[in-house]
C-alpha cells in the first residue's frame, strides 16, 4: 500500500447538500485529499454563500441548484456537470432531512417527504451518476446512513425507514455494480453537532443541558457528539483506492454507542 491510495487527485466528487453541516466537512476533506468538489442545494442563496465559504478555504467548489428528489432535474444537473467540470468520479450522498414527530400524529404526507429525500434522492443520484462511473472503469459511492438504519426511537419512524433503506440500497449498489469496479459504501455517523440535531441540544430554560444531549453523552463511550470533522478522515478512505475491496459496507463513526449498553445512571 502506499499512502498515495488515499489521495484523490484529478478526481471529481460531488457531495449533496453540501452547503454546510456533514456536507460541507466532508466535501472539504476530499477537496484536501486532491478532490474536485461539486455540490447542489436548493436554495440559490445557499449556493452563493457556501461557494463563498469553500472559496475562504481555497477550494473553487462548483455549486449548483438541484433537489435530490427530481429525477429530471437531477439529470440535467449531472449533464452539466459531465460539461463543465467532468465526469462524477464519487458520489457523497448526504442530502438529507428529519422530522421527529409521534408515528401516529405523522402525516403521510410527512412521512412521504422523509422517505423521498432521504432513501429515493441517493437512489435517483446514483442512477445517474453509475453510467458514467461504468464507462470511466471505476466509481465510489458514500451513502450517508446513520444509527437509525440501525435503531429505533421515539418520533423518527420515516426516518429509521428510510436510513434502514438506504444501507439495503447501499448493500444493492454494491452488489449489482461492484463488476464495473464501483464500490457503494455508506458512513453511519453517530450523533453529530449540527444544525439538523440543533434541536437535541438546546440548553434548558433554567441553562442546563437538554435531556437527549446528557442521555447521547452517557450513551458514547466517547462521552461527547461527534463533530463534522470526526468524519472526514472515514469519508477520505471510503473515496479512495485504499478502500477498493471495501463494497457494501457501512462504516459507523460513532464514538462507540453502537458497541455500548450506556453508562449506568450515578
Ligand atoms: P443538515 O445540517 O440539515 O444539512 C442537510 C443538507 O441537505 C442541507 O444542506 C440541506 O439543504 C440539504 N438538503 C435537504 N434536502 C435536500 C434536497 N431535497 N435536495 C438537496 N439538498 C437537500 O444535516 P446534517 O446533520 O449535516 O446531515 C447530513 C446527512 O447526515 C443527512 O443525510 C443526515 O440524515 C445524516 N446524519 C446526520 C447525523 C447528525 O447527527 N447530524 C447523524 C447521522 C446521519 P437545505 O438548506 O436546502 O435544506
Ligand atoms: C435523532 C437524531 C438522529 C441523528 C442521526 C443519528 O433525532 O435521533 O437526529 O437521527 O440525526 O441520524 O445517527
Amino acid at each position: 500500500m502506499k499512502m498515495d491510495d488515499f489521495r484523490l487527485d484529478g478526481r471529481v466528487a460531488l457531495v449533496t447538500g453540501g452547503s454546510y453541516g456533514i456536507g460541507f466537512a466532508i466535501a472539504t476533506a476530499l477537496a484536501e485529499a486532491g478532490a474536485k468538489i461539486v455540490f447542489n442545494d436548493r436554495k440559490p442563496e445557499l449556493i452563493e454563500k457556501s461557494v463563498a465559504e469553500y472559496k475562504k478555504l481555497g477550494i473553487e467548489a462548483h455549486g449548483y441548484i438541484c433537489d435530490v428528489t427530481d429525477e429530471d432535474a437531477v439529470k440535467e444537473f449531472i449533464a452539466k456537470v459531465e460539461k463543465e467540470v467532468g465526469t462524477v468520479d464519487i458520489l457523497v450522498n448526504n442530502a438529507g432531512i428529519i422530522k421527529r414527530i409521534p408515528m401516529i400524529e405523522m402525516s403521510a404526507a410527512d412521512f412521504r417527504q422523509v422517505v423521498d429525500i432521504d432513501l429515493n434522492g441517493p437512489f435517483i443520484m446514483a442512477k445517474a451518476v453509475i453510467p458514467g462511473m461504468i464507462k470511466k472503469g471505476h466509481g465510489k459511492i458514500i451513502n450517508i446512513c446513520s444509527m437509525m438504519s440501525e435503531l429505533g426511537r421515539e418520533t423518527v419512524s420515516a426516518y429509521a425507514a428510510a436510513k434502514g433503506g438506504l444501507k439495503m440500497l447501499t448493500k444493492n449498489i454494491a452488489s449489482e455494480y461492484g463488476q464495473y469496479n464501483i464500490q457503494c459504501n455508506g458512513i453511519g455517523p453517530g450523533y453529530i453537532a449540527t444544525p439538523q440535531t440543533a434541536p437535541l441540544r438546546e440548553r434548558q430554560a433554567d441553562g442546563s443541558r437538554h435531556p437527549f444531549d446528557s442521555f447521547i453523552v452517557a450513551k458514547t463511550p466517547a462521552e461527547r457528539w461527534g463533530t463534522p470533522e470526526d468524519l472526514q478522515g472515514p469519508a477520505v478512505f471510503l473515496a479512495s483506492d485504499a478502500s477498493n475491496f471495501v463494497n457494501g459496507h457501512i462504516l459507523y463513526v460513532d464514538g462507540g454507542i453502537l458497541a455500548y449498553i450506556g453508562k449506568q445512571p450515578q
